[in-house]
């Protein structure tokens, strides 16, 4: 009786780490560092549209407080196979805003932003965020 509660609390445990995972992954900012890094991601239009959108990142650290950054630099891609990334740099704004004027989605669907950002002493943070890109084309440009 003892040992069916303790395997039943068990389940209990895993089950939570498991959905907490899928929770966790589906925020669509997935560090893989322990830097203090966080990027809001702003899309204009809202949804983002195939052809070029503006892009507004603002980079905090874990208080919420601005934060330094040496270069950012943005790779966009998409889950299925034989897509062509699409690479950018953003330019500075002041504090901790970067700005892409026309970072261009040559596809519509679930695209995956990939931000590096280089901070001043030389290490990279990369954050990852997950948009739905509205519309067609990019593969022979038919409406
Ligand atoms: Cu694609």
């Amino acid at each position: 009786m003892m040992h069916l509660a303790r395997t039943h609390l068990l389940v209990r445990v895993l089950l939570v780490i498991l959905v907490g995972g899928s929770i966790q992954a589906c925020r669509g900012e997935t560090p893989s560092d322990d830097l203090p890094v966080r990027v809001a991601v702003a899309v204009a239009p809202t949804p983002p549209i195939v052809g070029p959108n503006r892009l507004v990142l603002d980079l905090t650290d874990h208080d919420g407080a601005p934060l330094d950054a040496a270069a950012v630099h943005i790779e966009g891609t998409m889950t299925h196979a034989g897509m062509v990334p699409v690479f950018d740099t953003a330019s500075h704004q002041g504090g901790g805003r970067w700005i892409v004027p026309e970072f261009d989605f040559t596809m519509g669907g679930e695209w995956i932003l990939i931000i590096r950002v280089e901070l001043p002493d030389g290490q990279e943070a990369t954050r990852r965020h997950e948009l739905n890109v509205v519309g067609r084309g990019g593969t022979g440009g038919a409406p």
